[in-house]
């Protein structure tokens, strides 16, 4: 349960006439886009002004949800997104803990005096913000919405629409509840959502059952001849150079979920995804159970995220970064056979 005593407030900053803009990270993934679009149709539907706006484009895999086409996007949509930032009497951060993580949006939002509330999953928030609503032990950002249109006691106004909005952020935040989901608290709200006859089938289709061609070749190339093994620290990575990714006409969003297959293969227990940028290497991390990887893309890939999926980058060469990856991960050697 969120603390009682924000409601009364939140109440009052939530009605109408109020013009709120909802903000989520850059490369917007199911949860970021479930969460907004959740709260957006809730707002639309108590009779608040709402707008949406990302830093870039959401993947085409989320193409379907209904009111994706009303989302404005800073890298194609500047001057919009300004708008209605300034118009705005209240912002939203959904699904982000630092303020680097919207972007180009960011220094937008400086000096604007609008009223600020955070909903986030991740640890430790260092965006500012009037309220701060940071759970880290929900599966994901959507969950926390749920919870937030409870807590405000209005889940009469949740509708088949904002259902199937945040099922899709707690199913691809939780990896179909494979992870991050081990609260029954979870199941209890999916339960819920599904009383309000959400299409828990179609949905599961429609993210899954939804990659292009192209994304299906190169996952099939990247388990085939990237997938590497280091059985000694039960860690497998896959990297993929712009070459690889140009070859097989990569698309925003099409590595998604790639760093979660080497899971497959018994006894691993960390994985990761290198992929070259234009200037940089993005970085994904996963771990299973109590080596916090979190931890470890910070302390060594200007990153971080949840104990078990992080994010990083860095700036040195893929080759020079992955031997740096190899050898950090042989000093973990002893804690990575120590988990069960
Ligand atoms: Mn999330």
């Amino acid at each position: 349960m969120l603390p009682k005593e924000l409601y009364g407030k939140l109440k009052k900053v939530l009605a109408p006439p109020f013009q709120i803009t909802l903000l989520t990270h850059i490369n917007p993934d199911g949860d970021a886009i479930g969460s907004l679009l959740g709260l957006y149709w809730f707002l639309k539907k108590k009779g608040c002004q709402v707008s949406m706006a990302i830093p870039n484009e959401y993947p085409r895999f989320l193409d379907w949800m209904e009111g994706t086409d009303r989302i404005l996007i800073y890298s194609r949509q500047e001057k919009q997104v300004k708008e209605v930032l300034q118009k705005a009497d209240l912002v939203f951060y959904l699904d982000f803990n630092e303020p680097g993580r919207i972007g180009e949006i960011q220094p937008v939002l400086e000096g604007l005096d609008v009223t600020r509330i955070l909903v986030d999953h991740h640890p430790e928030p260092e965006c500012k913000a009037d309220y701060i609503i940071s759970v880290q032990q929900v599966s994901s950002t959507a969950e926390l919405i749920y919870q937030l249109i409870e807590g405000l006691g209005e889940l009469e106004l949740v509708d088949t629409l904002i259902a199937t909005c945040l099922y899709v952020g707690i199913m691809t935040d939780t990896g179909c509840f494979s992870f991050n989901s081990s609260q029954p608290r979870t199941f209890e709200i999916v339960g819920e959502l599904l009383l309000r006859g959400i299409d828990k089938d179609r949905i599961f289709s429609l993210v899954y059952d939804n990659y292009s061609e192209d994304r299906m070749r190169l996952l099939g190339y990247s388990l085939e001849q990237k997938l590497v093994i280091l059985p000694e620290q039960r860690t497998a990575y896959i990297s993929l150079t712009r070459d690889e990714l140009d070859r097989f006409n990569h698309a925003q969003g099409d590595t998604e979920g790639f760093v979660n297959y080497p899971f497959s293969v018994s006894n691993i227990r960390v994985s990761a995804l290198f992929i070259e940028r234009e200037d940089h290497i993005k970085i994904s991390f996963r771990s299973k159970g109590d080596f916090p990887i979190n931890t470890f893309a910070a302390q060594f890939f200007n990153g971080g995220g949840h104990k078990n999926a992080a994010g990083g980058e860095s700036y040195e060469p893929l080759t020079d970064t992955l031997k740096k990856f190899e050898n950090l991960i042989e000093h973990y050697s002893d804690e990575i056979n120590r988990l069960p």
